[in-house]
């Protein structure tokens, strides 16, 4: 369904290896996603899957962690998915701290639907919808997740293989709303608009603008984007403390 050299591919296969790792059962997986080349990674994978619509995954997945809380919830999303139309779901969901793992694989464009610009997209980048350079400024997805109280927030690129895996199990093992987000190249639109080259040139990008959290490149260049987990803590988890709620409501006190 990917366009050769898309990222998101990396994402799966690193997503892959880290449930493999965990021993997870496939059949104790729930992937919820949405509308978008990023939430078409549901169709790969043989765990429990519903392909929702576009910016809703978390709503959906809330609904199912709410029913059955014994189940991992993962919820895949586009940078367009997840904070365009879906940024309110997205800042209520941290908010409550409902235990899911929210993976956002920031290509900073909107791919399945041509190369639109989305609210990732870098002010003075180009996009289909921005043919004279985009004018809006972007989010800073772990800035955001943090604000809005997610428990467990990272942030890797796709280039940086095996530290999605790694990521991904510390967040699926974290009792709360967890948030990775990955950057991943559009190839065939950011990349091509903004005349990136093909995606080992813009997986060398994101290995050269990209640094470990408190790195001494930092230092020296603060326009550097850091890599690593930013916030790990624990906070009373959503369906843990609903269940108390309704423990107190039976006794009718
Ligand atoms: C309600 C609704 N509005 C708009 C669309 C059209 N649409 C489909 S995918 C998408 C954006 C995809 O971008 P992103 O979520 O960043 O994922 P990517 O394709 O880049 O991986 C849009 C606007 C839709 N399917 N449904
Ligand atoms: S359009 Fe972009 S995001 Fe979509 S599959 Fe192709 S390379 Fe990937």
């Amino acid at each position: 369904m990917w366009c050769p050299g898309c990222g998101h591919g990396i994402v799966l296969n690193g997503l892959i290896r880290a449930v493999e790792q965990l021993g997870i059962d496939k059949n104790d997986i729930v992937m919820v996603s949405g509308i978008g080349c990023s939430s078409r990674i549901s169709g790969y994978l043989d765990f429990h899957t519903l392909h929702t619509v576009h910016g809703r995954a978390l709503a959906f997945a809330t609904g199912i962690k709410m029913s059955r809380p014994d189940l991992n919830l993962l919820v895949p999303m586009g940078d367009g998915d997840a904070l365009a139309i879906g940024g309110n779901h997205f800042i209520h969901a941290a908010r409550r701290n409902i235990d899911m793992t929210a993976i956002i694989m920031n290509n900073r464009v909107y791919g399945m639907t041509g190369g639109q610009y989305s609210p990732l997209s870098a002010y003075g980048t180009l996009a289909t919808t921005a043919p004279y350079t985009n004018i809006d400024h972007s989010f800073d997805i772990v800035q955001l997740a943090i604000a809005a109280g997610a428990t467990f927030v990272a942030r890797t690129t796709t280039y940086h293989v095996q530290q999605i895996s790694e990521m991904l199990k510390e967040a699926i093992t974290h009792k709360g709303f967890s948030v990775v987000e990955i950057l991943s190249q559009c190839p065939t639109y950011y990349g091509r608009k903004n005349k990136e080259g093909g995606a080992s040139e813009m997986m060398e990008i994101m290995k050269e603008n990209t640094t470990p959290i408190g790195s001494k490149a930092k230092q020296e260049n603060p326009n550097l984007i850091e890599r690593g987990v930013f916030v790990k803590k624990e906070t009373p988890e959503y369906c843990s403390q609903y269940d108390k709620i309704i423990e107190r409501a039976m006794k009718g006190k």
